[in-house]
Order: C-alpha cells, then sequence, then structure tokens
C-alpha cells in the first residue's frame, strides 16, 4: 500500500478510513486529527493551562508530544506508584517520562504514593479490602484523586489522560454487557468540571492503539513497552481482544461502535438515568476533595483502614 498523500510506500494503513500513510505524513496526520478533535469536542483553548496524565507509556507520552507540537501550554504529572517488586516497572516509567520532559524542556511534576501516604500501592492493596485479588481498585482510587487535587490546586484548566479509543470501547463493551447505566451516562471524551472535580478530557480517543504505539516509534519516543505488572488476565485485556476479533473481520467496528454510543447518549437513549454525575457532591471533611459520601471520601476512608491495618500486619509478618 503506498501514501494517499504522496504516494511512496505507507508505514501504516488504517483500514477503518481507508487510508496509508508514510511516516511523514503519518506524523502530521496525528496531530492534525488531534487538533480537530479538541476542536470537534470543545476540549480546551490555546491559551489554558493543561495539566497531561504521565504514565510513561505510548498514549500519554505521545499525547504530551502531539500537544506540545501543537503550540499548547502542557505540563506533566507522573504518579509513582510503588511497582518494582521484582519488575522496576515504577522506576523504568518515571525514568521514560523524566528523559521525554527533559529533552524537551517540558515540565514534569513527580509524585510518589509512597512518600505521600507511607505505603506503596502493593502494600496498600494487600492491607485493605479494596485490593482483595489485584490492587487496581486502590490504585485507580489513587490516581483518580491525586490527579484532581494537582489539577484543583494548581489552577489548571483541564485535565488530559492519554485513553486511546481500544481503551474506550473496551470499557464500554464492560459497561454495556452489564447494563451499567450510571457508567454509561459517565463515559464521555470531554468531563466537564463541577464541584471540585477538575475538568477531565481524552483528546487521542478516537486513535487506535496501534496509531498511538506507530506514532510513539516513529517520534523516536522512549516509552515503557511493558504493561502495568498487575494488568495480566485483567477484563478489559479479554475485552480488548474480542473488539479486535471483530475489527479484523470488519474493519472499523471499533470505531463505530463508540462512536454510535456518543451519538446514542446525545440523542438522550440512556435518559437522565442514575449517573453520580447528577449525585449531589459534598466535601471531605478529611481532605476537602468532593465526594458524594456523607463526610469523609473513599480515598481518605481507605488510607485510614490501610494505616489502621498497618500494626496488625507488622506483627503478622513477625508470626
Ligand atoms: S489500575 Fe491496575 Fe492500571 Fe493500576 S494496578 Fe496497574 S492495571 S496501573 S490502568
Ligand atoms: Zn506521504
Ligand atoms: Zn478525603
Amino acid at each position: 500500500m503506498n501514501c494517499k498523500k504522496c504516494g511512496v510506500k505507507a508505514v501504516i494503513n488504517m483500514r477503518q478510513h481507508k487510508l496509508g500513510l508514510c511516516k511523514e505524513h503519518f506524523l502530521d496526520w496525528i496531530p492534525q486529527q488531534t487538533q480537530r478533535f479538541i476542536e470537534k469536542y470543545s476540549m480546551f483553548a490555546k491559551d489554558e493551562r493543561i495539566l497531561v496524565a504521565v504514565s510513561g507509556g505510548k498514549d500519554s507520552l505521545s499525547l504530551w508530544d502531539v500537544l506540545d507540537r501543537l503550540g499548547y501550554h502542557a505540563d506533566g504529572l507522573y504518579i509513582n506508584l510503588g511497582f518494582d517488586n521484582g519488575t522496576d516497572y515504577s522506576l523504568k516509567s518515571q525514568q521514560c517520562a523524566q528523559t521525554f520532559a527533559e529533552t524537551r524542556k517540558l515540565s514534569l511534576q513527580v509524585v510518589a504514593i509512597e512518600a505521600l501516604e507511607g505505603f506503596s500501592i502493593p502494600e496498600a492493596s494487600r492491607l485493605t479490602l479494596r485490593g482483595q485479588g489485584r490492587p487496581c481498585s486502590v490504585c485507580g482510587l489513587a490516581k483518580r484523586h491525586i490527579l484532581n487535587r494537582i489539577a484543583r490546586e494548581q489552577d489548571y484548566g483541564v485535565l488530559v489522560t492519554g485513553h486511546n479509543l481500544d481503551d474506550e470501547a473496551a470499557v464500554l463493551f464492560g459497561n454495556t454487557i452489564n447494563w451499567a447505566t450510571g457508567y454509561l451516562m459517565r463515559q464521555s471524551p470531554v468531563l466537564e468540571a463541577r464541584s471540585g472535580l477538575a475538568r477531565k478530557v481524552k483528546p487521542f480517543f478516537r486513535f487506535y492503539e496501534r496509531e498511538t504505539a506507530a506514532y510513539a516509534l516513529l517520534r523516536g519516543i522512549d516509552y515503557i513497552h511493558d504493561e502495568c505488572p498487575y494488568a495480566t488476565g485483567a477484563t478489559s485485556l479479554y475485552y480488548k481482544e474480542l473488539l479486535n476479533t471483530m475489527e479484523a473481520k470488519q474493519p472499523g467496528a471499533k470505531l463505530s461502535f463508540f462512536l454510535s454510543f456518543l451519538r446514542a447518549k446525545e440523542s438522550g437513549f440512556l435518559g437522565e438515568g442514575s449517573s453520580d454525575d447528577l449525585r449531589e457532591l459534598r466535601v471531605c471533611q478529611s481532605c476537602g476533595q468532593p465526594t458524594t459520601a456523607a463526610d469523609t471520601c473513599a480515598y481518605c476512608r481507605t488510607w485510614e483502614q490501610i494505616r489502621s491495618r498497618r500494626p496488625k500486619a507488622v506483627e503478622g509478618r513477625h508470626t
């Protein structure tokens, strides 16, 4: 296949768009499309301060690179979750994020959960009921809380994440087969700010994962190739496989699944529903962040529980 723009050999064939592009034109196409999505979905303006949630992976680093190329003022935030036991995952991913920021002279904040709360995520997970099995529950809670707190405290206009279409379609698939209407109501490339919650947007939500990977590779971005060590066996990966099987038979299936959902939602298919977004938010009496709980937010309650369990766990290790 040849590049649709210049006729030389294409490096990527995007079957869902019937579009093959050479390296040069693909590296132009990604920022052009991103800018189009930013405008189409009214994500943010040129003069807004943007906080990028950076994991050290291909999606978030590519997104940061694209926003920088497009002339946006985007700073990065990396959260070290303490996933180092035997894998050095956090160490390596932090290095990728730092090297990326240093070489481009971009500003990156690093927050280590262990320095903040006294425990790494795997340790915390072992000490809480939320962490039965994999640590994703306590991990997700911590990431959401910290990202929101920093975005709000430091007056960022918007918090952006590198979620791609494969991520979004897999979440949508899971929510649909469970008819999780509350989650379906909330799933959107743009979540408006409200009562202490930062505005959140996903400028890459229409790109396939293979496109963000190709972009990172062709731009020479050094990103962490490994998945989080706890991702193995996650249901979302299984959903991604199922959707890729569909995509192989019917190019564009993933994109159409997600875009049709957005259109159906806009037309009122889900009605008012029972989304958490519609529930009243209060202020956590401990940390001041928004919560639907009566007094203390889930993040504070979880860490309280973890700290209260520590002595028993330490004793347990010695018996
Ligand atoms: S939630 Fe779970 Fe992810 Fe946290 S523990 Fe890893 S897989 S990083 S998106
Ligand atoms: Zn070309
Ligand atoms: Zn709290």
